[in-house]
C-alpha cells in the first residue's frame, strides 16, 4: 500500500470542525481509502489512529478508514478525536519542552477508539492510547477530552522517563504528573475530564472527574466509594488516603490530587508556562521509579534552581506550593 499525507477534515464529538492530516492509501482490490495515518511531521514515525471496532483489544492493529477525507459520519468522532487531540499533545511536548513524542525519540503515536462497549475509561497499555465509548450516562467518548488525551499520553512520557511505578506513592506521582500535563496541555483550566461528562453524571453534580485548583470540591466515584468509604479527593497530606495495594494499586487515583494540588498553588504564584518547564525537569530528569512525594518535591526544587537560580521567585513558589499541601 502506497501512503501519501493528506489534508482532511471531520467532525469532532461535541460537533467542532477538525482540521486533520490523514493519509491516501491505495489498495489495489478494496478500492482507495483514506486513514487516519498523520506522517507530516518530521522525525515523527507517525500519529496512528486504529479502529477496536468495540472489541476488547487494546493492541490490534487496524488503521480507521474512510472512503472520503471528510471523516463527518457518527462513528468516526471519537477517532477524530483521537487523532486531532493526539497531534496536539505531541505539539505541546515538543513545542514547549523539546520533546519528540513519547520516548523522546520520535515513536510513533498510536491511539485505539472505539475500545469495548460501553467502556467507562481509557488508558495506557504501555504501548499505546486506547478510548472507550463510555456509556453515555456517565461518560461521552473519552477521546473528546484533549485533557484526557494527555493524561493518557503523558503516562507514556513517563514509562520513557521516570519509569514510576504505578503503586504507592510513586505510582501516585505517576498519576499526578499525568494529570499536570493533562491540565497544561489543555488551555487554561485545572480541571480533568469536564469535556467528557454525560448527562446523568451532570445531572448528579458530577462536572469533571478531578480538579487541580479544589479536589476536594470533587466526590470520589461510586467504584472508589466502596473501596474508600465516602470521601472527596484530598488536598493535603493530613487526608493521605492509606490504601491497601490491592484498592487502586494504594490509591493512586486519589493520593494523586494532593501533588496536582501543589502543583496547582505554585502554577498560581509563577504561571503555567514555568510551572511545566519545573515539572517536566524534574519527570524527566531527576525521578526515578520508587521516588515518593517528599523526593518530588525536592528534584521540583532542584529543577526550580537549575531553571532559574538559586533564591530564585521560582524556588521559593515550589517550596511554599509543596509546603501548603504538607510535603516536605
Ligand atoms: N484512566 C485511568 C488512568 O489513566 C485508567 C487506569 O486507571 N489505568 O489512570
Ligand atoms: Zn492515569
Amino acid at each position: 500500500d502506497e501512503m501519501k499525507t493528506q489534508h482532511g477534515v471531520g467532525l469532532g464529538v461535541h460537533g467542532e470542525h477538525r482540521e486533520l492530516h490523514i493519509s491516501h492509501l491505495k489498495e489495489e482490490r478494496a478500492g482507495t481509502q483514506f486513514a487516519l495515518a498523520d506522517y507530516s511531521h518530521e522525525n515523527l514515525e507517525g500519529i496512528l489512529t486504529y479502529d477496536a471496532k468495540n472489541d476488547w483489544s487494546s493492541s490490534n492493529d487496524t488503521i480507521f478508514t474512510g472512503n472520503d477525507a471528510a471523516f463527518n459520519d457518527d462513528y468516526d468522532r471519537a477517532a477524530v478525536d483521537a487523532h486531532y487531540n493526539s497531534e496536539k499533545v505531541y505539539e505541546y511536548f515538543l513545542n514547549e519542552h523539546g520533546r519528540n513524542s513519547i520516548d523522546g525519540e520520535g515513536m510513533a503515536i498510536v491511539s485505539n477508539v472505539h475500545f469495548g462497549s460501553n467502556y467507562n475509561n481509557a488508558f495506557w497499555n504501555g504501548r499505546n492510547m486506547t478510548y472507550g465509548d463510555g456509556d453515555g450516562k456517565f461518560f461521552i467518548s473519552l477521546s473528546a477530552g484533549l485533557d484526557v488525551a494527555a493524561h493518557e499520553m503523558t503516562h507514556g512520557v513517563i514509562t520513557h522517563s521516570a519509569g514510576l511505578v504505578y503503586r504507592n506513592q510513586s505510582g501516585a506521582l505517576n498519576e499526578s504528573f499525568a494529570d499536570i500535563f493533562g491540565a497544561l496541555v489543555d488551555d487554561s483550566d485545572w480541571e480533568i475530564g469536564e469535556n467528557i461528562m454525560a448527562p446523568d453524571a451532570k445531572a448528579n453534580g458530577v462536572t469533571r472527574l478531578r480538579s487541580l485548583s479544589d479536589p476536594n470540591s470533587v466526590v470520589v466515584s461510586n467504584a472508589q466509594r466502596a473501596a474508600y468509604g465516602s470521601g472527596v479527593y484530598p488536598d493535603h497530606m493530613d487526608e493521605f488516603y492509606d490504601m491497601p495495594v490491592s484498592v487502586d494499586n494504594g490509591g493512586v487515583h486519589v493520593n494523586s490530587s494532593i501533588t496536582n494540588h501543589a502543583a496547582y498553588l505554585i502554577g498560581q504564584d509563577i504561571g503555567r508556562e514555568k510551572l511545566g518547564k519545573i515539572f517536566y525537569r524534574t519527570l524527566t530528569v531527576y525521578l526515578t521509579p520508587y521516588s515518593n512525594f517528599s523526593d518530588a518535591r525536592q528534584a521540583a526544587l532542584q529543577s526550580a534552581v537549575d531553571i532559574y537560580g538559586e533564591g530564585s521567585v521560582e524556588e521559593a513558589a515550589v517550596a511554599s506550593g509543596f509546603d501548603r499541601v504538607g510535603i516536605y
